[in-house]
């Protein structure tokens, strides 16, 4: 389909809208009336080419991908989508015909935060990289009327304000009220056997209503468009009994307990809290979405039987895994399979991803709570349990290996467990991670049934993360190697013939400091701190965690301030340094994290003996719209996780394909990063995960570290005697006595790989080779890869086939 409209069109239908929706002329429209007035344009245009798509993909019964996630961090969509259906520059002209900048309108538009780091925007990458492709795909998540806290430091303390982003954000949604579902929370099953059938009965639960919302996310020249659902939970429309009873204000209240099951979004990573509520959310989602789903097949088959091989159901993380209990509950009470035929079909149509091997994140939920409040679904669970249990019995699997396996033990439904036993296929998402699985947390499960057992390396939305954020390098590319590598990331290769081609990394480096300015210029009306674009911008942005070590880093900062105070005249590669994270509003840690880094750039920032070299920078309320800045000027991208611990990593692969190199450790994806560009092209420190796993069974004592290491000592003693007032004895403490992240270990090999990152910078040529290399290595992680190894590996799908030519000609 063309999208492209003529200019007049494009400023008559701007009009229309905003004499429609807000009764206004031009003249008299705000910035934020016309953004929203572009976005209706824009949406207009997507749902066209959506009725379109699917209608292909119904027509050719292409088998469609739904992808349940608790979070997808969208971030903006306007500029995506005006960029993906090529119509920008259309509307740029229209815009500024009518006296309007585009650019501004961007700044109108709230971030989609609706999820809190790497998960949640993994997510959103694949929803561009199935329609990009044309899979016939749906998103599935909740609509939070909040969502990722704002993030403002006070003194260094970061406070958390409300991101009530639906003002500017809901403009993008459309609500679907005739396709409301039903959700039911609590009450008791009441069982009993009519002839030959077990018929169950749920009594005296509380009915909350799913009303869907949807986002439409174009691909790439908007050859596929699909959408993301998001499910809003209601009231009862009007509860008339307890109204005729008088009961007015009991109704009322009533409706805004429903109403908090989707109001805010969950501010932890990596970590889970074992709230009702979050209880809540999940089986409110999967509930709405299986019976969306299932109603959706029935429609058009009539038959469940077929399902699995139409519809791929993808759970991402073990968030959503109640849509197995959830789909078994439909197939057995409402439909009438066997729990055997139900099973089959269940588990040859889902699939699921784990994100972590924190054991702090491996969701386990009370029993009693999870029966009080689902019991239907604790049934179900119950009856998985034993079913699995008796065939490992049967299979004369030892017994502690069984109970180890087995959803529901000590207690605790174990939610990683229900993924495993009831999915066709468990990835990790990257090859150390999916190899850290087999060997440690799905260990029995692996030995049981290896089969199931893959690997999905990660990838990144390229167009997002490259194209449009990063134009001047785009241009570059396109200029030298074509614009294959748009649709085509493994393209990005070409471009290593220019790897000695003095003018074109001459080219790469000016292109750098050009997005270095435009950060520095952003950092100096937001922290009114003036950066040298000719310094090393050295940027660690991810959520704030102890096991991904900003505290290394940071400490690392200190002990150059030392050196520096002592050294004024020494000899220093001006060095600037760059954090941007939040914390989960309960992690005191990560909040002390924050403040010891807030203090330290403070008194760095403040100290004229240093302050022409080093600087330190925290950015505030980092999100996807600051990750856009962020990323294209970055020098280095740190990524110095303990060993073993990050998953995947996906901001590595957003800096290295904008040229940054990636100081890091042999984890999650750095290890494939590290593969693809060899030795020369990034630095490496630290222990390895095997020898990780070695000092820990020898006792680590990190202590030792303090005593043997003047550095390390002076600088844990002016952590202790403080910054600004504040002593950072908590973080010291932990860093002595447990140092759970081997921080102290890893130390001296970091402080080494920052010197030789030093020394390597200063030889201008051969670093803007290395960013060459790491651009044109890149397209493996592009996310269009990772969709394309899920379809052919796990979902056994494929694209929607093109529009025979006969076609095109009469639309034509
Ligand atoms: C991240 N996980 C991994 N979790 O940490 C990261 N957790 O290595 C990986 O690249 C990324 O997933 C994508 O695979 C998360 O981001 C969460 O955000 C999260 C949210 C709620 C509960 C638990």
């Amino acid at each position: 389909m063309n999208y492209r409209l003529p200019i007049n069109t494009i400023k008559e239908q701007i009009e229309a809208k905003l004499q429609h929706n807000f009764g206004l002329t031009l003249e008299n429209a705000t910035d934020d009336q016309c953004y929203k007035a572009v976005v209706l344009v824009v949406r207009d245009l997507m749902v066209k080419g959506y009725l379109e798509f699917k209608k292909r993909a119904e027509e050719t019964h292409t088998k469609r991908v739904y992808y349940l996630c608790m979070e997808f961090l969208m971030g903006r969509s306007l500029k995506n989508n005006l960029y993906n259906l090529g119509i920008e520059e259309d509307f740029r002209k229209a815009l500024s015909e009518m006296g309007l900048k585009l650019d501004n309108l961007y700044e109108k538009e709230p971030d989609a935060g609706l999820g809190n780091g790497g998960l949640g925007r993994l997510a959103a990458c694949f929803l561009d990289g199935l329609s990009t492709q044309g899979y016939p795909a749906m998103g599935y998540s909740l609509c939070y009327e909040y969502g990722i806290f704002r993030q403002k430091l006070v003194d260094g303390w970061q406070t958390e304000l409300p991101d009530f982003w639906l003002p500017g954000g809901k403009v993008w949604l459309q609500e679907v009220p005739e396709k409301r579902v039903e959700v039911h929370f609590g009450g008791h099953i009441e069982e009993y056997w009519n002839n030959q059938y077990h018929i169950v009965n749920h009594k005296d639960y509380e009915k909350v209503m799913a009303v869907p919302y949807d986002m439409y996310v174009s691909g790439m020249d908007g050859r596929g468009i699909n959408v993301l659902r998001i499910w809003s939970a209601r009231g009862e429309a009007f509860d008339m009994s307890r109204f005729n009873s008088g009961d007015y204000l009991r109704a009322m209240e009533q409706n805004a307990m429903a109403e908090v099951i989707t109001k805010v979004l969950y501010p932890e990573d990596n970590h889970l809290e074992g709230k009702s509520l979050r209880l809540s959310q999940q089986y409110f989602l999967v509930s709405a979405t299986i019976q969306d789903i299932i109603r959706r097949h029935l429609f058009k088959y009539s038959t469940l039987d077929n399902l699995p091989d139409c519809v791929a159901i993808h759970l991402n993380d073990t968030h959503p895994v109640l849509a197995i209990p959830e789909m078994m509950r439909v197939m057995l009470d409402e439909c009438g399979y066997t729990w055997e035929a139900a099973w089959d079909i269940v588990t040859r149509t889902t699939a699921y991803t784990n994100h972590t091997v924190m054991a702090e994140a491996l969701e386990c939920w009370n029993e009693e709570l999870f029966k009080f409040r689902l019991p239907r679904i604790y049934q179900i669970v119950q009856e998985i349990n034993r079913r699995f249990c008796e065939s490992m019995h049967q299979r004369h699997v030892d017994g502690y290996k069984v109970g180890r396996m087995a959803p529901l033990n000590d207690g605790y439904v174990k939610m990683a467990n229900l993924a495993v036993i009831s999915s066709h296929s468990v990835n990790g998402v990257s090859a150390l991670h999916s190899d850290i699985l087999k060997e440690t947390v799905f260990n029995d499960f692996y030995t049981e049934m290896p089969e199931k057992f893959q690997n999905v390396t990660n990838g990144i939305a390229h167009r997002r993360w490259l194209n449009q954020s990063n134009p001047e390098l785009a241009s570059l590319l396109t200029e030298k190697i074509g614009d294959g590598y748009i649709h085509d990331a493994a393209q990005l290769e070409k471009f290593l013939e220019f790897k000695d081609d003095a003018s074109v990394l001459e080219q790469l480096g000016k292109i750098k400091r050009d997005n270095k300015v435009r950060l520095a210029e952003y950092i100096k009306k937001a922290n009114n701190i003036v950066l040298d674009p000719d310094s090393i911008f050295d940027i660690q942005i991810k959520r704030m965690h102890e096991y991904k070590r900003q505290h290394l880093n940071a400490l690392h900062i200190l002990t150059l301030y030392q050196w520096l105070r002592d050294n004024p005249n020494a000899d220093f590669t001006p060095h600037t340094y760059i954090f941007g994270a939040k914390a989960a509003a309960g992690y005191y840690f990560a909040k002390q994290m924050i403040r010891f880094i807030v203090n330290l750039a403070e008194t760095i920032n403040n100290d004229p003996r240093v302050n022409q070299k080093l600087k330190v920078v925290y950015v505030e309320d980092y999100r996807v719209t600051l990750a856009e800045l962020l990323t294209p000027a970055a020098d280095i991208s740190e990524q110095i996780s303990q060993a073993g611990t990050e998953a995947s990593g996906t901001s590595n692969m957003k800096f290295m394909i904008n040229g940054a190199v990636t100081l890091g450790t042999l984890d999650g994806a750095n290890v494939e990063i590290h593969e693809a560009v060899g030795d020369d092209n990034i630095i490496l420190f630290g222990m390895t995960t095997p020898e990780v796993s070695a000092l820990k069974r020898s006792g680590y004592r990190p202590r030792v570290f303090y005593e043997n290491n003047p550095i390390i000592r002076n600088a844990i003693d002016e952590m202790n005697k403080g910054f600004c007032g504040v002593s950072f004895r908590n973080i010291t403490d932990s860093l002595l006595n447990e140092d759970p992240y081997m921080v102290l270990a890893d130390f001296e090999s970091y402080s080494q790989a920052q010197k030789r990152a030093e020394a390597l910078y200063n030889d201008h040529a051969r670093w803007n080779q290395m960013g060459l290399v790491n651009i044109a290595k890149a397209g493996r992680f592009a996310a269009d890869r990772a969709i394309r190894e899920y379809a052919d590996n796990i979902w056994h799908a494929t694209p929607v086939p093109p529009a025979p030519a006969a076609d095109k000609t009469v639309k034509a």
